[in-house]
């Protein structure tokens, strides 16, 4: 069907693009070849956005006539595949009467919040502001009358907020020439041109001119235009607001940041502006009955973990039909505001952190200032930081004034942390050094520890042998509730090789465990682990299909264990015994857990 296939060639433009490509190439390019746009600086800054998507999908709350939706709620057009007709008589109930736009951006300044994006028109077609280009609006087909867009532009510049719109530009399921409904307009017919030209570009041109300035047109999902066409409107839109800036998803590379696929973070550290794009539950839209809201340890967690990796975090909410926030929502980011009001710092105006991830956690880094977020302390309180080459002058916990022991030695520095950590979600500890750190991140040795109750490897950190690559592999639970997994792949033959190098701080037996996929395509296969000259033979168990709309299955396979006699470096290495022209399997981790 055409729409499910732009629906997936959109995911594609904006995700899956790299899904067979080598991992070097596919992380480091960035969206934005040409020059970087002046304005950028706040954005990079910022770090954590709010997007908030809201329209008529949001009264419909994922439920039409008999029918529950779950996944994306503002794709329930497309799922039901309600006529535009009667679609539209959606709105002659929307009346979102509990909408305080004073209170959404107090919520978001006590959030921590950097900026703010709203959908100003969704693939619906309906546009949740006053639009002199349709009538479908909120003004014309509502009994609301007003334009809640009016109020929340200037809410947010009360509290400073950097506000920007989102703007589905090319799907449009209301209009005859839009993308992507075909249930009720022939696809042979539609004039993509003359929708942008009757709709799409007069409606950003509003946004444009009407709002104050914007922080950001958030497009998404382009289509029906050529490179040059692109670059065209782009440029007929940027007389309007120099300053303003767009998302890579105004398509051909030419925006000024880029977004990553919908809930992924790059597994390395990626030059440039970029953003990662979560929603808080699992939907975008409002689902009355989608309650699997991310806890606040969850949104710290991801929040510095992508700062880690030097992007930001634009989180979502979907408010319902009657303006209201759902109340986990609420709670929740108010939460994570509450610990970045002590925690802040380690965020806020950072770079990617100069030391790669730990078995306790990750690193920002600021000048001469390194941040370390623990999320799991060692057993013993000791926190090593390997590679830390620069002059340590103080190690302190963020925001309090208990003093914490510390040393320096040659090869790593040594924190003695308190018995309690003030935060079980994140506690951040402030490293300030002289000179010049080396910046370490890209390193690739894992740190194994007892002190840990697991290591978790990614299998992007292994030196991949013969054929084997890396894949960024895409999937979804839900409709449109993508995820992303980069894999160890193409292992076809004991040449095939995938290599991982370890610094084992403590000798003991460790139980290795493979967390792979191994789908229908995937028979059965003897393969090996090596590890301090001991072999564990193992036969591939199977996991089953692989549909990029669907899930993707993985288990955690207990190959056996091995027994380390000394600290120091180690490789672990997995291979095939023999050829085949099958795939052995997809392996997203290596795990090792100290045997107690
Ligand atoms: O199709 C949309 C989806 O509904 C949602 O708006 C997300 C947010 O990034 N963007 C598209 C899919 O990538």
């Amino acid at each position: 069907m055409l729409v499910k296939r732009l629906f997936l060639l959109g995911l594609a433009l904006v995700s899956a693009r790299a899904i067979a490509q080598d991992m070097p190439d596919m992380w480091t390019k960035g969206a934005a070849t040409q020059k970087e746009h002046p304005n950028l600086q706040w954005f990079k800054d910022a770090k954590f956005g709010l997007f908030i998507h809201w329209g008529l999908y949001s009264k419909l709350g994922g439920n039409w006539k008999d029918s529950s939706y779950y996944g994306s709620g503002e794709w329930l057009q497309y799922r039901a595949q309600i006529p535009a007709a009667e679609y539209e008589q959606v709105a002659d109930s929307f009346n979102p009467v509990d909408f305080d736009a004073a209170q959404w951006a107090q919520t978001a300044k006590d959030a921590g919040i950097g900026y703010m994006v709203i959908t100003a028109k969704h693939h619906e077609g309906f546009s949740m502001y006053d639009s002199k280009v349709s009538d479908f609006d909120i003004m014309d087909a509502s009994p609301y009358k007003k334009d809640p867009m009016k109020a929340l532009s200037a809410a947010c510049k009360a509290q400073g907020i950097p506000f920007g719109f989102y703007y589905s530009q090319f799907l449009d399921w209301h209009e005859p020439n839009g993308g992507g409904n075909n249930w009720d307009f022939d696809e042979k017919k539609k004039d993509y041109l003359r929708y942008y030209r009757e709709k799409s570009v007069p409606q950003l041109k509003e946004l444009l001119t009407n709002y104050g300035p914007l922080g950001i047109v958030w497009f998404d999902m382009p289509g029906g235009l050529t490179k040059e066409q692109t670059r065209q409107m782009i440029d007929s839109l940027r007389t309007l607001q120099p300053g303003c800036l767009f998302s890579s998803r105004v398509g051909h590379d030419l925006g000024d940041y880029r977004d990553f696929g919908d809930s992924e973070v790059p597994p390395v550290p990626i030059p440039g502006a970029w953003e990662s794009i979560y929603t808080h539950n699992d939907s975008w839209g409002f689902i009355a009955h989608d309650m699997n809201f991310k806890a606040p340890g969850e949104i710290i967690r991801l929040l510095s973990n992508v700062a880690s990796k030097g992007g930001n975090l634009m989180l979502n909410v979907g408010p319902d039909g009657t303006g209201k926030w759902p109340a986990y929502s609420v709670q929740y980011l108010l939460a994570t505001g509450k610990w970045l009001k002590q925690y802040g710092e380690s965020i806020y105006g950072t770079t990617h952190g100069l030391i790669p991830a730990q078995p306790w956690g990750v690193t920002t880094a600021k000048k001469q200032r390194l941040y370390l977020h623990v999320w799991t302390p060692p057993a013993n309180g000791m926190l090593r930081v390997p590679y830390m080459k620069a002059k340590v002058t103080s190690v302190t916990l963020l925001g309090s004034t208990t003093p914490v022991k510390w040393k320096q030695l040659p090869e790593e520095l040594q924190v003695q942390l308190p018995a309690t950590l003030p935060d079980t979600r994140n506690t951040v500890l402030l490293v300030n050094y002289t000179g010049t750190q080396p910046d370490y991140s890209g390193e690739r040795t894992q740190t194994v520890s007892t002190q840990y109750t697991q290591t978790e490897i990614p299998a992007i950190w292994a030196q991949t042998k013969g054929q084997a690559q890396n894949k960024l592999l895409t999937y979804s639970h839900y409709f449109g509730d993508w995820k992303h997994d980069n894999c160890a792949t193409a292992i076809r033959e004991p040449a095939d090789e995938l290599v991982f190098n370890l610094q084992v701080q403590d000798p003991g037996d460790y139980k290795i465990i493979l967390e792979y996929a191994c789908t229908d395509k995937m028979p059965v296969r003897e393969a090996v682990v090596q590890m301090v000259g001991q072999q564990l033979s193992f036969l591939t168990l199977r996991t089953g299909e692989y549909d990029i709309n669907k899930p993707l299955l993985y288990i955690q396979h207990a190959a056996g264990i091995v027994k380390v006699t000394q600290p120091g470096s180690q490789t672990l290495s997995i291979k095939p015994m023999t050829a085949a022209g099958t795939e052995l399997f997809w392996l997203r981790k290596v795990i090792l857990q100290p045997v107690r």
